[in-house]
This record gives structure tokens, C-alpha cells and sequence, in this order.
């Protein structure tokens, strides 16, 4: 993503960002295979290479696309959503903009369809490569959410057809649509309803032994949350449902004392030496029954024998610790640990705005070394696009620094570092003027509620912040020395709701002219 003005580089971008890359053992994995707030994945293969998206809610870019060559180990090559004629994102908050995308790969083109809920609704792009240029929207006029795509040839006509199936009407529609304008074509319907489960969403179509296998979500994103199988010889149906749904969940009492729940939204793959294997979203208690990092990326094999139902991860619970066979294992470099800004070159692909950034508020053409951040009007506590960069919180145990002046704030502005779930939902270790005096404050916003929980004066205009997290607690560090700490819970997702998990993020806000420079953020 290149801004006219905003000519940011960062070291990190000769070592595409590796989520975390796992431990490089051909027999077993660790889970999440993509930590932190990357929910809603789907997968496709092309040759020996597996590409992954996620939803990205307000967050602009939108839809990180990942890739992997044995699906344990994953680099971000990318966002499909590049620039706001793909991505409006409006007032988007942690409930709204870019739900459940679905990648595929036919006919040498990649396709990826998405719902934009502040904005148009579903939607898609294609590519010839995956790390794009993506193109522009082509809209579909079909309501829902959860899009997905489905090519087929009419065994009557021989003719190829492409279906849109999606969450639509109570249930999972299906139509015909032609690919290249997005219009439907012919009927549309509802072809199942789930197994009774809440909220039949995230679907996708498989087609083995001449059957049409359907695969979806049920019972809502949160504890319930399932996956559910049907199959038809007709893609119209009728389905009749797996003997054995759910097919996935943790909702039961094999389930119940595991520190993943909410499994579900997966999406299967078949690699090149005919194993078959699921991702799926689910997330981690941390702290009592709270998570922070959001819903996150899983993995599980799938044995699927011909002619019969697939069964997933042997039919039981999934674990942090994988013990099975896996494909050959290529990890990719550990993500640098501190993005720079030098030089002119893409963002580093961890950094994110919220909603569409006003690009004029950031800039590396004036302090080389530098990314200079400028108050614009909106500040953290509300929607739109604050002054705001930041990475999704990657790990429970996980520390992010900055080093921060105060010189160019004007009285009653604040810049510093915060934990982000939403705009009624952070955490901060700031900066701010009053009376001439420059001080570091400890703040929190809590729905309505918001505190200075600590102020201390400081003489010296530049200082160091951290923000150091654990499984309980976010700690706030001035000069390397903690000042202040905050229950993690209460900016969970639990109290705060929303679909999204926490981001460390760099902020200024106040009076026009007031500006911070950041020379590094680090993660760690
Ligand atoms: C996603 C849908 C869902 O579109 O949440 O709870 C939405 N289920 O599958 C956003 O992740």
C-alpha cells in the first residue's frame, strides 16, 4: 500500500511477517497456526502452495492474505484490500466493516469474496497473484453474509457454471451468478438449514465421489459454535446432514475444560499428497472465561475416505499441542521484532489503521528516520480514523515499546501507546501537556467510564513507553521502570463484545499541529 506522502519503509519487509512461525516438527504443531485476531479463514491450494484470508473488520488494509507451503507454517504476502475504491469502511466499529472472506483459485485467477457490512455488502475481487494487485469491486446482488464460491459443470449441458452460496434468508442460499458481472442468474435458494443450530453461516462447497458436500457454521461465534456437514448428488439438494454433526466442536464435555472454544467457520483443503486438512477460527481463554487476542487461526487434519463422510481430527477435541503427521515442514523467518521507518517502501504488512486513514496525518518525508503521526479530529474514543497505527496483539505473554517526544504537542494534546479492543474499550500510557508541564499519564476507557489511573510529571521530553502483557494484566512502563497495571478482563471481549481482538497501537490527538515522530515499534 504506497501513500503519496506516507513513504514509510521498514526493515521487516526483507522477512515478510511470519505468524509466528511453529516449531518445525514434521510430527506435531502448535495452535493457533495464526495467533491473534485472524478470524473467519478460509484456504485454498495452487500446486504446492497454500493461500489463507481472514477478516479484518474496521481495520484498513482489509483481508491479510498468508501463505504457507505445509499449513502450519504461515508468512503475510499481502492485503486484498488496498485502497478504499475495495474498501469503504465509513464509521466502522469492532461489530462492522469486513466480515468472513472466501479465497479461491480457478481458471488461474484468484477470487476473493467478502461482505463489507458498513459499506455495499458482498462483493469480490480477483488477481492473477495472490500478492495482488487485487482489482476493483465487482458487487453481488445477493444480501447475507459469508460468501462463497463454487464452480461446477452442468453434467446436462457440459456448461460451466459458477455458484454464490452464502447466509442469507435464515439459512444457506444458493445461486447461480456470472462471474464476471455478479449478477444472479436463475433461482435462488435455501438448500439447508443446519441441524437446528443458531446463525447456519460460513459455508463452502466440496465436490468428491459425485456427491456435493456442504460444510457450515452453527450455533453463533461464541461458546456453541460448531461445524456442520451435509451432502446432496444435486447441488440444489436435498442434504441430507452428516450421521455424526457436528463434524467439529468444543461445545461438549470433551470440550469443556480445554482452554480453545467457539471452534468453527472452517474451511478444508486438499494437499498435493491427497491428505485433507481444516482451518477453522476458534479462541483462548486467558484470564478466567475472557480472551483478548480475538478469534484465531486453527488447524486440524481431516480423514476423508472415498465414498465417505470426513471425519475431523479423528472426531475429537483440537489442542494447542497438535500430535500428528504433518506435510514437510518449511517455516518461514521469525517476524522482525521491531518495525523501523526508513527509506521508501511499503508499510510493513502488521500495521494497520482504523477505518480509512487520513493520509495527511502521517509522513516520513519530514524527519528521515521517522514516522511523524498529526492530530487529526477524531481521537481514540471515537469512530472514523484516528491518528492510529498498530499490530494485532500476537501473543498472550507480549511486550510493544516505543520511544515518544512530547516537543511538538500543543496544550491538552495526548500521544502514546495503547491496547485497543474498541473505541469504548482501551487502555493507555500517554503523553500530554497542561499549564507548559509535560506529564505521563495511565488512562483507561471503559464503556462511558474513562480515568487517568496514573500522572506522573516528566522533565525530560523524550521518553520510552511500553505496554507489557500477560495472561491477567496489561503493565504500563515509563523509562523501563512499571508505573501502573490494568486488569486484562475488562477490555476483553466478553465485557467489550464486538469481532475483534486487541491491537497495540501507536496515537496522537488534540489541537491541530500537534504531531509525534516514532522512530520504531517494537514487538516482542
Ligand atoms: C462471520 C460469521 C460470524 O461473518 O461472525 O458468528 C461473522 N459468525 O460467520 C464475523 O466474524
Amino acid at each position: 500500500m504506497k501513500f503519496k506522502n506516507l513513504i514509510v519503509s521498514a526493515i521487516a519487509a526483507f522477512s515478510l511477517f511470519s505468524a509466528n512461525a511453529a516449531p518445525a516438527t514434521d510430527k506435531g504443531f502448535t495452535n493457533p497456526v495464526i495467533p491473534g485476531f485472524h478470524p473467519d479463514p478460509s484456504v485454498c491450494r495452487v500446486g504446492d502452495d497454500f493461500y489463507l484470508v481472514n477478516s479484518s473488520f474496521q481495520f484498513f488494509p482489509g483481508v491479510p492474505i498468508f501463505h504457507s507451503k505445509d499449513l502450519v507454517n504461515w508468512e503475510q504476502i499481502g492485503h486484498c484490500l488496498t485502497r478504499r475504491s475495495q474498501l469503504e469502511l465509513r464509521e466502522a466499529e469492532n461489530w462492522g466493516g469486513i466480515w468472513a472472506p472466501t479465497i479461491r483459485h480457478h481458471n488461474g485467477k484468484f477470487y476473493m469474496i467478502v461482505t463489507n457490512q458498513s459499506n455495499g455488502g458482498n462483493f469480490f475481487v480477483t488477481a492473477d497473484r495472490p500478492e495482488g494487485p487485487w482489482s476493483d469491486p465487482v458487487w453481488v446482488d445477493q444480501d447475507g453474509i459469508d460468501p462463497t464460491l463454487f464452480w461446477d459443470t452442468d453434467p446436462k449441458t457440459g456448461k460451466e457454471k459458477c455458484y454464490y452460496v452464502g447466509n442469507a434468508w435464515g439459512g444457506i442460499l444458493l445461486t447461480e451468478i456470472d462471474i464476471n458481472t455478479g449478477k444472479r442468474i436463475g433461482e435462488r435458494k435455501v438448500v439447508w438449514n443446519g441441524t437446528g443450530g443458531r446463525y447456519p453461516e460460513g459455508p463452502h462447497i466440496y465436490k468428491r465421489d459425485g456427491y456435493y458436500y456442504l460444510l457450515i457454521a452453527e450455533g453463533g461465534t461464541e461458546f456453541s459454535h460448531k461445524v456442520t456437514m451435509a451432502r446432496s448428488k444435486n447441488i440444489w439438494g436435498p442434504y441430507e446432514g452428516h450421521p455424526k454433526n457436528p463434524v467439529m466442536t468444543h461445545l461438549t464435555q470433551a470440550g469443556q475444560d480445554n482452554n480453545i472454544q467457539g471452534v468453527g467457520h472452517a474451511d478444508i483443503v486438499q494437499a498435493t499428497d491427497g491428505s485433507y486438512w481444516a482451518v477453522a477460527l476458534a479462541f483462548r481463554w486467558q484470564t478466567g472465561t475472557h480472551h483478548l487476542l480475538g478469534r484465531e487461526t486453527f488447524l486440524m487434519p481431516v480423514e476423508w475416505k472415498k465414498g465417505q463422510w470426513p471425519t475431523f481430527n479423528g472426531g475429537k477435541c483440537i489442542n494447542t499441542k497438535m500430535e500428528c503427521p504433518t506435510l514437510p515442514q518449511h517455516p518461514f523467518a521469525e517476524p522482525s521484532k521491531k518495525i523501523t521507518f526508513e527509506g521508501g517502501k511499503d508499510l510493513d504488512m502488521r500495521l494497520n489503521f482504523l477505518c480509512n486513514p487520513v493520509e495527511e496525518n502521517y509522513s516520513q518525508n519530514e524527519r528521515k528516520g521517522y514516522l511523524r503521526m498529526r492530530a487529526g479530529e477524531r481521537n481514540l474514543d471515537q469512530n472514523g480514523s484516528p491518528t492510529f497505527i498498530g499490530v494485532r496483539q500476537t501473543a498472550i505473554d507480549q511486550t510493544f515499546a516505543t520511544a515518544m517526544s512530547a516537543e511538538a504537542l500543543r496544550e491538552g494534546a495526548r500521544a502514546g501507546i495503547t491496547t485497543y479492543m474498541g473505541k469504548d474499550y482501551h487502555y493507555e500510557i500517554q503523553l500530554l501537556k497542561r499549564d507548559g508541564q509535560t506529564f505521563v499519564q495511565v488512562r483507561y476507557r471503559l464503556g462511558r467510564m474513562t480515568h487517568i489511573e496514573k500522572e506522573i510529571p516528566v522533565a525530560a521530553t523524550s521518553v520510552k513507553l511500553a505496554i507489557k502483557a500477560t495472561a491477567h494484566d496489561y503493565r504500563f512502563v515509563l523509562d523501563d521502570k512499571e508505573i501502573a497495571r490494568m486488569d486484562s478482563k475488562f477490555i476483553s471481549t466478553e465485557t467489550a463484545g464486538g469481532f475483534t481482538g486487541i491491537y497495540f497501537g501507536a496515537f496522537v490527538d488534540g489541537p491541530r499541529g500537534s504531531y509525534v515522530d516514532i522512530k520504531s515499534l517494537t514487538i516482542d
